[in-house]
C-alpha cells in the first residue's frame, strides 16, 4: 500500500474542519469507495496522572498536547499495509480509553486537527494540506454551542479557555499554518465546490 494518499485537513477549533470531512466521506463511502479517516483529537495526551484541576488547566492548543509520534507512527503503518490501534480520547476526563480500534489501511487516509500543520514532522507524510480558513467569531460561536451539548462544558469554562489558550494559540501556531497548507478553503463544511474537488481527486486517485 505504499502508494498510499494522506490528506490532512486543519484550522482552528469550531471552523468546520470535521463536518467538511464528514461529509466527504459519507458521500465517497456512500459511492462504496474505501476511505478512512483519523481525527488527530483521538492523539491527545492522557491524563490520568493528573488532578481535575491540573487538567482542566492544561493548553490543549498547543502541539505538545498530542502526541504526534503516535500520529506519526500510525501513518507509516497504515502506509505498510499494516492494522493500526487507533486510540480513544474522552474531552470530559480528558483521558485516553484503555480500548483501542482497529483500523486497517486504505488507499486513501484523511486526517484532521487543528495542529497537523503546524507539526514540521507530520508535514512530509501529507499528500494534500488543507486548511479550512473560518473567521475566528464564527469559529467561537460553533465551539460555544458543540462544547455545552458534547463535552460537557459551561459558558465560563469556555470563555476562559478561549482568552487563556484557544485564541491566543490560534494566533500562534494554527493561523500561521496556514501557509504551509496546498489549498484554503472559506465556509467551512457548507463550501460544496471544495467539497466537489477533493471528491473528484480522491475518485481518481481510488479508480
Ligand atoms: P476541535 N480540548 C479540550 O477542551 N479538552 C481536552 O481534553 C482536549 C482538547 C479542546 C482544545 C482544542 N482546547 O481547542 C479543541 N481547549 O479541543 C480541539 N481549550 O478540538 O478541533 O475538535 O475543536
Ligand atoms: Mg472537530
Amino acid at each position: 500500500m505504499s502508494n498510499t494518499r494522506i490528506i490532512a485537513i486543519s484550522g482552528g477549533s469550531g471552523s468546520g474542519k470535521s463536518l467538511f470531512t464528514q461529509t466527504l466521506i459519507a458521500e465517497i463511502l456512500d459511492e462504496g469507495m474505501d476511505i478512512r479517516v483519523l481525527c488527530e483529537d483521538h492523539y491527545y495526551r492522557d491524563q490520568t496522572h493528573l488532578s481535575m484541576e491540573e487538567r482542566v488547566q492544561t493548553n490543549y492548543d498547543h502541539p505538545n498536547a498530542f502526541e504526534h509520534e503516535l500520529l506519526r507512527k500510525h501513518l507509516v503503518e497504515l502506509k505498510a499495509g499494516n492494522n493500526i490501534d487507533y486510540p480513544q480520547y474522552c474531552f470530559k476526563t480528558h483521558t485516553r480509553l484503555t480500548q483501542t480500534q482497529t483500523i486497517t489501511p486504505a488507499s486513501v487516509i484523511i486526517v484532521e486537527g487543528i495542529m497537523l500543520l503546524a507539526s514540521p514532522e507530520l508535514l512530509p507524510y501529507f499528500d494534500i494540506k488543507v486548511f479550512i480558513d473560518t473567521p475566528l467569531d464564527i469559529c467561537l460561536l460553533r465551539r460555544i454551542k458543540r462544547d455545552i451539548n458534547e463535552r460537557g462544558r459551561s459558558l465560563q469554562s469556555i470563555s476562559e479557555q478561549y482568552e487563556t489558550t484557544v485564541k491566543p494559540m490560534y494566533h500562534k501556531f494554527v493561523a500561521p499554518s496556514r501557509f504551509t497548507a496546498d489549498v484554503v478553503v472559506t465556509q467551512g463544511g457548507k463550501n460544496r465546490i471544495a467539497l466537489d474537488v477533493l471528491k473528484s481527486h480522491i475518485q481518481q486517485v481510488l479508480k
